[in-house]
């Protein structure tokens, strides 16, 4: 998607749910800014330490070298002259101050990539995400097989001994084969608790 390449600054943005390939997609977009020259830098929040402490790394093992930061601020603080766009993974684990930063960003002339999960594992709209959505000028919504019937999935099952979780339990969850499955609005299941 190189509709904006050329222009000052703007925002994309690439959702959907657990196993969609959302990582994979920024990996590519990373290959063709090398293939293009651009200076670039990668941001994760310190919250996701899958695989590696500093790489930002797809289902298929595939990573490069990302920055972890815990906020706006200290993406802010890695910029340099030389820096043309900024991508950042897992953008939903941001709290809201991120929005303002990535603005500023934009404004400033930066090719803004934020990649992340637009819903949690209840099929809530996932913390920050609607926003960055909103000020995105490109989004691409991937999606995911559903492990139950096959069809395209758009959710995250969460499953805790092999049980979907409940819709209280707490948001935040690292992980992946092991507490999630990709599945479809029809197969995926939030319990809820009597009284
Ligand atoms: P993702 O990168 O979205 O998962 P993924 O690598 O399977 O997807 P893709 O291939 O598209 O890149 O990582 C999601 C992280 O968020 C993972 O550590 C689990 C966590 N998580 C929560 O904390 N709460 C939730 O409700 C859900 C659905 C996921
Ligand atoms: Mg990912």
């Amino acid at each position: 998607m190189n509709y904006y390449e050329g222009k000052k600054g703007w925002v994309e943005a690439i959702v959907g749910p657990m196993f969609a390939g959302k990582t994979e997609e920024l990996l590519r977009i990373i290959r063709r800014m090398d293939y293009a020259h651009k200076k670039y830098l990668v941001f994760k929040p310190k919250i996701d330490n899958r695989y590696s402490e500093s790489e930002v790394v797809s289902h298929n093992k595939r990573g490069c070298k990302a920055i972890p930061v815990s906020s706006g601020e200290e993406i802010k603080n890695h910029l340099n002259k030389d820096t043309q766009a900024i991508v950042i993974d897992e953008v939903q684990f941001f709290d809201d101050s991120i929005i303002d930063y990535i603005k500023e960003f934009v404004e400033e002339g930066y090719r803004v990539v934020c990649g992340g999960l637009d819903t949690d594992f209840r099929g809530e709209p996932f913390g920050i995400i609607g926003s960055v959505l909103a000020l995105a000028e490109v989004v691409t919504k991937l999606t995911a097989i559903c492990t139950v019937c096959g069809e395209l999935a758009t959710r995250s099952q969460r499953l805790i001994n092999g049980k979907p979780a409940y819709y209280d339990d707490p948001i935040i969850l690292v992980g992946e084969k092991e507490s999630y499955e990709a599945r479809c609005r029809c197969c995926h299941v939030v319990l809820r608790r009597n009284g």
